[in-house]
């Protein structure tokens, strides 16, 4: 059967610009929270990633001709503001963005722009990072210079998944600083993005520069374990601590009492004070979401969870090594995968029906939303480039295909059921480096073979030209 997808739907890639652009210390580039961590780390190095500081328009040709309408980039604050506060601008950062939105202009792309996709400026990060009313100030500022210097954005998008930054940042420890088990500051740091992404909001509202504004989100489709009450009340737990949140935040501009409830049960049950919040900054969420223009989901995969009632541990597979990842968080309740869901190597379930059933709840529970995008979607593989491969080798990627094809027919079961899908940005665009797993995880259109930057195109992005060209999705 043919399954169609609007004659409108915009068909895009995804990027972030620390995992894309290197040149981490050219043109006055500030230093960000990754840059020291990664070193000390000493796992890679975020230069060159994807060379797309140099390779922009190489990269624009390409998408150009592969069917890719739109890009999702992110700005790099410390590229315009070194140290994050407005003291001290970078020009060669600012002309560097004009240059990369006029090649979006010439290959007839639209940029989709994040203001801050996991790369806070190291000085604002040291002082506190989303915990910091300075970090918040200076995040509005910056915005709204953004906002005033490239008039060619028509779509802005002021965070990339907070719940994810403060998850890794405070409680699984992946993400700098590395705290664990600080279920306190997440959820302070989840509800200090709310704020400022609606100050965002608002102010983009008040100048009136007849673009569009929304937010990303990282959802992951929480189901129980099994059918006992125990198991069910854990996944509500989950699903609170990593979606109801923000959902509720910038959504419909309130936090639900049942969220605040769960959101205390599980700050108790790690004997964890309860975050702060001021009734202006309630208010300013309200408007907000009333004049929000669209959300974008990220969704990879769906979790199931188990009651549980031991110590949190946590460990990451941040290698591929199949099976290796868990997650047990006290307070909460565990992950444990049903028999028969089938997992990639870095243990995310392949689970198209979950992408539906997020598209139908921000339709069934967030009325206020005008418009929804899928904003990252994608499979990681372990690819290589064949020893004897020309200018012209193709990668073969069979299993990427097989899962886009499977999740585009998640999502246009959910446009049939009344979703207002308005476009899809496949993770990612061209391989890049993965924050916690390096440069062995690639979920390009286009190979980038890292030691010489080179570009090869794969199959996957065949496939995708000929979705973009039809719309029709076959079987
Ligand atoms: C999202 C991020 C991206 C990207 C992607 C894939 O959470 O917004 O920046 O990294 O996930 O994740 P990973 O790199 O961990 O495989």
């Amino acid at each position: 059967m043919m399954l169609k997808l609007p004659k409108d739907f915009i068909m895009g890639g995804a990027s972030a610009a620390y995992q894309v652009e290197g040149a981490t210390k050219e043109d006055g580039k500030g230093k960000v929270l990754w840059d020291d961590y990664l070193e000390k780390q000493g796992r890679f190095s975020p230069d060159p990633a994807a060379d797309f500081y140099h390779k922009y328009d190489e990269d624009l040709a390409l998408s150009e001709k592969y069917g890719v309408q739109a890009i999702r980039v992110s700005i790099a604050w410390s590229r315009i503001f070194p140290n994050g506060t407005t003291d001290k601008l970078e020009p060669r950062g600012v002309e560097y963005y004009h240059k990369l939105f006029a090649s979006c202009k010439k290959h007839h792309i639209i940029p989709f722009v994040t203001l801050h996709h996991f790369d806070t400026p190291l000085k604002l990060h040291e002082i506190g990072d989303w915990l910091s009313p300075v970090m918040l100030d200076s995040f509005v500022d910056y915005a709204k210079y953004c906002f005033k210097e490239f008039p060619e954005v028509k779509y802005w998008i002021t965070i990339n998944e907070p719940t994810s930054m403060a998850i890794q940042q405070h409680v699984s420890g992946t993400f700098p600083p590395g705290e664990k088990d600080r279920f306190d500051k997440a959820f302070q740091a989840e509800h200090n993005q709310n704020v400022a992404h609606a100050r965002i909001v608002n102010a983009y509202k008040n100048m009136n520069l007849g673009g569009q504004i929304g937010v990303v989100h990282a959802l992951q489709t929480v189901y129980p374990f099994s059918d006992s009450p125990a198991d069910k009340h854990a996944a509500k737990l989950q699903d609170a601590f990593e979606n109801r949140l923000y959902l509720d935040g910038t959504l419909a501009g309130k936090y639900s009492s049942e969220t605040i409830s769960l959101v205390k049960e599980i700050l108790d049950a790690n004997n964890q004070p309860m975050f702060k919040s001021t009734e202006e900054e309630m208010k300013e969420l309200d408007k907000a979401a009333h004049q929000l223009d669209f959300v974008g989901v990220n969704n990879y995969f769906s979790k199931w969870i188990k009651a549980y009632d031991g110590d949190s541990e946590t460990v990451h597979n941040g290698t591929g090594a199949k099976g290796t990842s868990v997650s047990r968080l006290h307070g909460i309740g565990e992950e444990r995968k049903p028999d028969g869901i089938e997992t990639t190597d870095w243990d995310w379930s392949i689970y198209p029906k979950g992408m539906h059933d997020i598209l139908m709840r921000i339709h069934d529970e967030y009325p206020l939303v005008p418009a929804t995008y899928v904003t990252e979607n994608g499979i990681g593989l372990k690819e290589s480039l064949p020893s004897n491969a020309t200018d012209d080798t193709i990668i073969d990627d069979p299993k990427r295909i097989d899962y886009l094809r499977k999740y585009f027919a998640a999502i246009i079961d959910a446009i049939n059921d009344g979703a207002n899908v308005k476009g899809y940005f496949i993770w990612s665009l061209q391989d890049q480096f993965s924050w916690t797993n390096g440069y062995s995880k690639r979920y390009g259109l286009f190979f980038v073979d890292f030691p010489t930057q080179k570009r090869y195109v794969k199959k996957s992005a065949y496939w995708f030209k000929k979705l973009s060209e039809t719309h029709e999705l076959e079987d």
